[in-house]
């Protein structure tokens, strides 16, 4: 027989069911909810829908998680959780990768949190010189990382207004006003200290990046605290409201705003709809106010009130305290849930003073705090289905693994919440596995890490931007393949009127007959000594090449001065200095009786008629020896020989530095026939037909043609990409007029290219201030290897820093980025120009071949090619790009060109 009692008991048990029935969500309800949420993920990242979108998917500008290689000392502000934290943290890389914070905790007064946005900003600048003030940091200018745990609308890094406030916050004149604006004014207002506010970001996104710190399969941040939401890494592709489709991008969900439309209410109970109208935000945030720390415990107010009115609990009775809003906070379902025994029940209602509750409330109680606490993991759960599925259809996987970052008070310290998310996880996304980390350090550590990348990124952008007004400055130092094409066939036309006997005397490519014949075939053999003269240094060589198993060279060498007075002070003294120093080298290598052949490179432009003669032309590069131009330097040499009593053979064979170098590197590679010159001065030689070469006799075979390209243009022929630069860079040389595009791509004048430019850009007060110091307005201070230092990647920046420091300019970093990009223009354009006449030299050989395509290698030597980061990739690179039909091997001499001249000795030693 059922008692009264017994039957009053049940009825009150199930009334308290079915209150609490609403708040069981079965595993269909969960799908709907899941697939619900996916829809609004995908309204929200879409054009057309994104601005009606309840979930409103915002752009966190953030494009990667961390790579470890992030360092630097950073100031993070985190506000908008249940604590405002100011931060210093130091990011160390590399292998004693480590992150350093210290933080403190200042509190935000109610009346600030819904005052004015001022007053809100003044508050967070007024913690912010109490922490500088702590940590005697008031005089650092840090980078700073703001994380403002509200919507943001951003649009960039540094740069995001307030959607709309949420939680506890509601201060005025800040919705749709940019955050980092109002936090520099309120710096500007207080005047104390300064700082560089480089990145703002939501606790969702700093939580992720503090945990893919540790985990790089962490793509998403979730906090379940005061507040609720989440972010993912998500395909640039889909983000509709940023353009671009390469890569991705962080979006901020802003899940708590889930429902706004509406979508949910089939699962929103009276109680929500309650905690709604009496929020600071009515009508918003629905997601957020059934799953987060805010409004968990008032939903379980809300209920225990109704339950009371209805006779269910307490015995009926409301006391005053239970109707106070908020006074039912989520932190005792957190510690109701956790203990099995009722003791800390009782603390909690005697907060509620709700004296003479039985223990059957005390278990309804419980149970009440369990259904709202259990729906809040479960819905968390189905959103975060939602993402996850998204991401694995994203990439097309069968199946996802991937790490979630969470931070939040409500999933740390309640005793189910965590679980019971992840279950609903596991059983929502079963082709997802989803491991989930706690955030120890809190987000600002994860705003430390975004501020670094940001800085990186805004250093990369400041540099694009720096990059593109050096570029306007100097665009007509930037060539496009097609004036490139161009060039290439008027040099073209210039090698053709070279070689034709009725043109020759007005081309300014002379195409000089070198009367080597071909290149080395193996069997040379014999002991010589090769004389390297006109290039950065003056060699004297003995080039043994000796036949046992294998051909082999044998090469010692001695370098020598060539003092400036030497070369530029009368021939028959530089000669004199030639033997001078040839005696030396045959005193040291005890060969002073071995008769010898010698082979003379000689590196500036010389008629010949034979192997043994060469008429100097003209001097380039430093050299002005007087009495010496019109003469042959082979007779000069041999004069001033026997002049110093040096007892030996005569010089067999006089070469051009190209010819030496194509010739060392033909030793290794049969099918070399160019060689190139990209040093103190530029020029190329190759092997050209017999029957196209007017101005010597006969047809059959080839013969090796010193260009001389260094004079290309010297008939005005490129007036139109020559700039004024150039043009004063001519004006000052030894010989104006004269070897145009030599002085426009090589070693010799490209620093000083560069100093003008820089003198003129600060003249403009575009660099250094505008300042202008006499080193450098010296010419010459600024060399070529000063570029080739500069363009280095890694350390280039620095290296230009000391460079421009002994230039006495003392440069801003943003000095050091024009002036690298200054030089890599400089070092590019010339570059460029000698892949564009190269080129013309390749299509030439082809046509002779007549072959649809050429295979060939080039040899090359000169300090400016070997010695700068960039100029082989890049010169390689256009190259193909213009001469696609011909495949070309680049080969570096690496012994220089007396080897060469030895080959081409040994040979007219077999002649002889
Ligand atoms: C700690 C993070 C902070 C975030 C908070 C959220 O450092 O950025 O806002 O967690 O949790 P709550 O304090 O709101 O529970
Ligand atoms: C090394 C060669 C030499 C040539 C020089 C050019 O052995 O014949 O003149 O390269 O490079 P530079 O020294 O002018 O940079
Ligand atoms: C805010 C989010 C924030 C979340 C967690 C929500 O109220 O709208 O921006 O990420 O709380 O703090
Ligand atoms: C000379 C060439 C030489 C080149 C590279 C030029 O100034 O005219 O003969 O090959 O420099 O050293």
């Amino acid at each position: 027989m059922v008692t009264a009692v017994a039957q009053r008991l049940l009825s009150q048990r199930k009334q308290v069911d079915d209150t609490l029935a609403h708040f069981s969500l079965n595993r269909d309800q969960l799908r709907v909810v899941r697939d619900k949420m996916r829809v609004e993920l995908e309204r929200g990242l879409r054009k057309d829908s994104h601005s009606s979108a309840s979930v409103k998917m915002l752009p966190a500008f953030v494009f990667q998680t961390p790579d470890g290689t992030e360092r630097g000392k950073y100031l993070a502000l985190d506000l908008g959780g249940t604590n405002f934290r100011v931060l210093v943290v130091k990011i160390r890389s590399g292998i004693r990768k480590s992150v350093r914070m210290y933080n403190k905790i200042y509190a935000i007064p109610h009346e600030i949190m819904q005052g004015t946005g001022e007053e809100l900003f003044d508050h967070i600048v007024h913690c912010i010189s109490d922490f500088l003030d702590y940590m005697g940091m008031k005089n650092t200018r840090l980078p700073l990382g703001f994380t403002f745990s509200f919507p943001c609308r951003q649009t960039g890094i540094d740069k995001g207004s307030l959607v709309s406030w949420t939680k506890g916050f509601k201060a005025t004149d800040c919705e749709d006003h940019d955050v980092v604006d109002m936090l520099r004014d309120a710096i500007k207002r207080r005047n104390e200290f300064d700082l560089d506010i480089v990145a703002v970001v939501n606790d969702t996104v700093g939580t992720m990046m503090t945990c893919a710190y540790e985990d790089s399969k962490c793509e998403i941040g979730l906090i379940a605290g005061t507040g609720s939401n989440v972010c993912y890494m998500e395909d640039m592709r889909n983000i509709e409201t940023v353009e671009g489709d390469e890569g991705q991008m962080c979006v901020n969900t802003e899940w708590g705003g889930f429902g706004e439309n509406g979508c949910i209410e089939d699962i929103r109970t009276k109680f929500d709809r309650e905690v709604d109208e009496g929020s600071l935000n009515s009508g918003k945030q629905r997601f957020e106010k059934m799953t987060s720390g805010m409004y968990l415990g008032e939903i379980v107010r809300q209920i225990l009130i109704d339950l009371t009115k209805r006779g269910l609990l307490f015995r009926g009775r409301i006391t005053e305290p239970l109707k106070t809003r908020g006074i039912f906070e989520t932190k005792f379902l957190s510690q109701i849930e956790r203990f099995i025994s009722t003791y800390t029940l009782i603390i909690a209602l005697m907060h509620l003073q709700s004296l003479g509750s039985t223990c059957d409330d005390s278990i309804i109680v419980k149970e009440v705090c369990g259904a709202v606490s259990h729906r809040a993991a479960q819905l968390c759960g189905a959103g975060m289905a939602a993402i996850v599925e998204k991401i694995r259809e994203n990439r097309g996987l069968e199946h996802l693994e991937i790490t979630v970052g969470v931070d939040g008070t409500l999933y740390k310290l309640h005793p189910h919440f965590s679980r019971v998310l992840k279950d609903t996880v596991r059983d929502l996304a079963p082709k997802c596995t989803v491991s989930f980390v706690l955030s120890e350090d809190g987000s600002g550590k994860g705003a430390a890490l975004i501020t670094a990348v940001a800085r990186r990124y805004c250093d990369k952008r400041r540099q694009e931007w720096l990059k593109l007004r050096i570029d306007k400055y100097l665009y007509s130092m930037r060539f496009s393949d097609e004036t490139l094409l161009e060039i290439m066939s008027r040099f073209r036309r210039e090698l053709e009127k070279g070689l034709s006997q009725d043109t020759n005397p007005t081309a300014t490519v002379k195409m000089l007959p070198t009367f080597v014949r071909s290149i080395p075939d193996g069997t040379e053999k014999g002991d010589f000594i090769a004389l390297d003269l006109g290039g950065s240094n003056f060699r004297i060589l003995r080039v043994k090449v000796s036949h046992e198993k294998k051909q082999t060279v044998q090469m010692e060498t001695e370098i020598y001065d060539t003092p400036e007075d030497i070369i530029h002070g009368s021939g028959t003294r530089l000669f004199d200095h030639v033997a001078e120093c040839l005696g030396d080298f045959m005193e040291k290598h005890k060969i002073k009786d071995k008769k010898l052949p010698v082979g003379f490179t000689f590196s500036f432009p010389c008629a010949q008629t034979k192997l043994d003669e060469g008429i100097l032309l003209t001097w380039t590069k430093r050299f002005k020896a007087s009495g010496v131009e019109g003469m042959d330097v082979v007779k000069l040499l041999n004069k001033a020989i026997k002049k110093r009593g040096v007892r030996f053979t005569d010089i067999m064979a006089v070469v051009n530095d190209t010819v030496g170098t194509m010739m060392t590197c033909g030793f290794d590679d049969h099918r070399c026939e160019v060689g190139i010159i990209i040093g103190t001065g530029t020029n190329a030689c190759y092997m050209e037909e017999m029957r196209h070469i007017e101005l010597v006799e006969g047809d059959e075979g080839r013969m090796c043609i010193n260009t001389e390209w260094g004079a290309f243009g010297d008939d005005g022929m490129l007036e139109d990409i020559r700039t004024d630069f150039d043009r004063d860079i001519d004006r000052g040389s030894l010989n104006p007029g004269k070897q145009l595009f030599e002085k426009m791509v090589s070693g010799m004048y490209m620093g000083e290219l560069v100093r003008l430019i820089l003198v003129k850009m600060a003249r403009e007060g575009l660099l250094f201030e505008g300042r202008i110091t006499p080193e450098l307005l010296t010419k010459g201070k600024f060399e070529t290897k000063h570029i080739s230092a500069i363009e280095k990647s890694k350390e280039g920046l620095s290296k230009a820093k000391e460079i421009l420091a002994r230039l006495g300019v003392e440069p801003s970093a943003d000095d050091c980025i024009a002036v690298q990009h200054v030089c890599a223009i400089v070092s590019f354009r010339s570059a460029s120009l000698v892949a564009a006449t190269l080129a013309a030299i390749l299509t030439r050989l082809k046509d002779n071949k007549h072959v649809p395509r050429l295979k060939t290698t080039v040899g090359i030597d000169g300090s400016l090619y070997k010695m700068h980061p960039q100029y082989a990739r890049r010169l390689h690179k256009t190259v193909r790009r213009l001469v696609p039909e011909c495949d070309v091997r680049f080969l570096l001499s690496e012994s220089g060109s007396g080897k060469g001249a030895a080959m081409v000795t040994a040979w007219a030693y077999r002649l002889n």
